[in-house]
């Protein structure tokens, strides 16, 4: 339902305000040796590559993306799009099943997920970022999934997979026993939408505008329907006792060494599943098939996949990943552990950076908003640096620890316009801006950047990231 405030007119597209025309961001700025250029640059601490590669390429689409994007219709004469029958009217198309397992267009082939230029030396333990400027509504295609690998992916065979489940000692779990994939998938399960974001999303931008795009801003993120089986009803099966074991040791079969600890208040809230399914099918090979889990509002780092073993304990493990990485470096140089929980956060994925828009006129603003600890109550959009909030609308469904989207109606009047984004969860909590967010937490950090993205549109119609001070 679209909620107006009083008095507020509409503006969507009418014989007087015409939609505008936007180039899409250049997704494919960097080609392998570039990739590698600025790989040597991240280590001698330069960004010069990165920033001319982009400009270049937003140069270039300015002709090439726009005769490719728009085949107007002639003001003049007949179109010959509608004249000339094409092929696929006149001819016979393709037989079914001609790919037993589609595909997408091939017009669409630079929607691509992404490496990130020089965040990493390998890329096995890397990164790639989904591309959220492309994407609709809430679910990412599992094709397009982000993908954060400590030591490679695999694809394990599911007959040879197993899933331990045992105490720290004895007391703790009564009957430690393994399953097979075949057993798991047995038992009574859930299906829920839930987004996984890594902890170190957006954080390559705590000390400054570092990337171009929204898929490396913010692409370590996404969405999926995950299907499995509650982890609680795992352990009542093995008689664990969760009055004195409040923690698990999560494990995974990777050569990575992925432990990590969960709260059991998690566990017994029925959230935390030990899922199989994504999307309707079984889990992709890069996202930790055939069994990861899934810890709704935590950062994605404890989504451990190929998952072999869960141990109960007393006490927090304190983990290579819970001590040395995913810890948040404060001013005063101490480290805080255990900081798992993704707070609110958003992000305006059109216009964004790198888009360029043509015309003034009429735009549809939209975006992600998502809180680790429930559900988007309200998102506000800025157009011109956060001095006045307007309300978007939340398209539905809206639910719990789950991407939401947003719209806004906007009309561009050509002159340079700063465009922002702020979710409020259902807790009240307020996403921060730069100023707020870096007087508690300095701008040495890594992970857990929750801030508002603001983004510059100007005169030129070229979008463009940057940070207010
Ligand atoms: N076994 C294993 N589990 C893992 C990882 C890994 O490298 N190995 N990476 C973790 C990190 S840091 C993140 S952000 C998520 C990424 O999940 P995805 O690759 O499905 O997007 O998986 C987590 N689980
Ligand atoms: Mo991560």
């Amino acid at each position: 339902m679209v909620k107006r405030h009083p008095g507020e007119r509409s503006i969507v597209p009418s014989h007087r305000v015409e939609p505008g025309r936007l180039i899409k961001a250049p997704e494919n700025f960097l080609d392998p040796q570039g990739v590698r250029a600025v790989m040597h640059e991240a280590r001698t601490g330069r960004r010069d590559f990165i920033r001319s590669a982009f400009a270049a390429a937003v140069a270039g689409a300015g002709t090439g993306a726009l005769r490719a994007q728009s085949n107007p219709v002639p003001t003049e004469g007949g179109d010959p799009n509608i004249l000339n029958l094409p092929a696929h009217t006149a001819g016979l198309g393709q037989p079914v099943a001609t790919d037993g397992y589609g595909k997408p267009s091939r017009y669409e082939v630079n929607v691509q997920r992404r490496q990130s230029p020089g965040l990493t030396q390998t890329a096995q333990a890397s990164v790639s970022f989904a591309p959220l400027q492309s994407l609709f509504g809430i679910v990412t295609p599992s094709g397009l999934h982000f993908e954060r690998h400590h030591q490679g992916w695999w694809d394990v065979d599911p007959s040879r997979h197993r899933l331990m489940i045992n105490g720290s000692d004895p007391g703790l779990v009564n009957t430690p026993k393994v399953f097979t994939m075949d057993e798991i998938m047995r038992l009574p399960s859930v299906s829920r939408f839930h987004f996984i974001e890594c902890g170190a999303n957006t954080g390559m931008e705590w000390g400054n505008v570092a990337v171009p795009t929204c898929q490396y801003s913010h692409g370590m993120l996404s969405c999926s329907e995950f299907t499995g089986v509650p982890l609680k009803t795992l352990l009542d099966l093995c008689g664990a006792d969760a009055r004195r074991g409040r923690f698990v040791l999560a494990e995974g079969a990777d050569g990575s060494s992925m432990t990590r600890t969960i709260p059991m208040e998690l566990i017994e809230s029925g959230e935390v599943l030990v899922a199989y399914g994504q999307n309707g099918e079984m889990l992709r090979p890069e996202n930790g098939y055939p069994l990861r889990l899934v810890v709704p509002g935590v950062q994605g780092v404890s989504w451990v996949k190929y998952l072999r073993r869960i141990e109960v304990g007393d006490q927090p493990y304190g983990a290579k990943d819970e001590v040395l990485h995913y810890v948040d470096l404060m001013p005063d140089g101490r480290h805080r552990q255990y900081t798992s929980i993704q707070e609110c956060k958003s992000v305006v994925t059109t216009p964004s950076g790198g888009q360029v828009l043509l015309d003034r006129g009429y735009y549809q603003i939209t975006g992600l908003a998502w809180s680790g600890r429930g559900k988007v109550r309200r998102v506000d959009v800025s157009v011109d640096g956060g001095a006045n909030w307007r309300t978007a609308r939340l398209q539905t469904p809206v639910l719990t620890k789950c991407l939401t989207r947003f719209s806004l109606d906007w009309v561009w009047d050509g002159r340079p316009a700063i465009i922002q984004s702020r979710a409020i969860d259902d807790t009240g909590y307020v996403q921060p801006t730069y100023r707020q967010l870096r007087a508690v937490r300095g701008s040495r950090s890594i992970y857990h950047n929750n801030s508002i993205q603001t983004w510059l549109v100007q005169e030129s119609g070229e979008v463009k990231n940057v940070q207010l001070s």
